[in-house]
């Protein structure tokens, strides 16, 4: 089996989903779909077996343990996918925890966070990750984890 992660030929990707994305499929889901955040996992890990990619995922409600994740990916991960959720518009500690990565990273948000109140305009992410990907659903996910591909793909 190759090795994965940073030295091994196959990537390995961190998916970083913020708080009450738990909550996914039970309430709102005129908003943000009926597939759970189990649904959305499972085809990430998926795709990722045919991107040749190993996903893991990673689920908080609390700022800093998103924080202590992400810190702890710059030594283990390849590549991150994250979607901060209500954290996008507020967290200057996950910008800086990102901004210290040095590694590709593409911001999701199922909804297209544009059309949506003002608040939600912001991203605070934005000029520090490599990418977005906003307001297909699911598959902002799986368009996202593709784009981060091919950059972990790049020399
Ligand atoms: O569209 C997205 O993916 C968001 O990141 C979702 C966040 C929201 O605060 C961002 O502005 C946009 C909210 C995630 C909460 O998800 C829930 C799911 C079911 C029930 C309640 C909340």
């Amino acid at each position: 089996m190759p090795e994965s992660g940073k030295r091994g030929a196959k990537k390995s990707v961190l998916v970083v989903h913020g708080p009450n994305l738990n909550l996914l499929g039970q309430r709102e889901t005129d908003v943000y779909g009926t597939d759970t955040l189990s649904d959305i996992d499972r085809q990430l890990s998926s795709l990722g077996a045919e991107l040749g990619c190993e996903v893991e995922t990673f689920q908080s409600n609390s700022e800093g343990d998103l924080v202590s994740r992400l810190q702890g990916a710059r030594e283990e991960k390849d590549g991150v996918l994250i979607n901060p959720a209500a954290y996008t518009h507020t967290s200057v500690a996950i910008r800086d925890a990102v901004l210290a990565l040095g590694l590709p990273v593409v911001e999701v948000h199922l909804s297209n966070i544009h059309k949506r109140e003002e608040f939600r305009h912001r991203s605070l992410l934005s000029d520090v990750v490599d990418g977005q990907v906003v307001g297909f659903g699911v598959d902002s996910y799986t368009l996202g984890l593709r784009a981060l591909a091919n950059l972990m793909a790049r020399p």
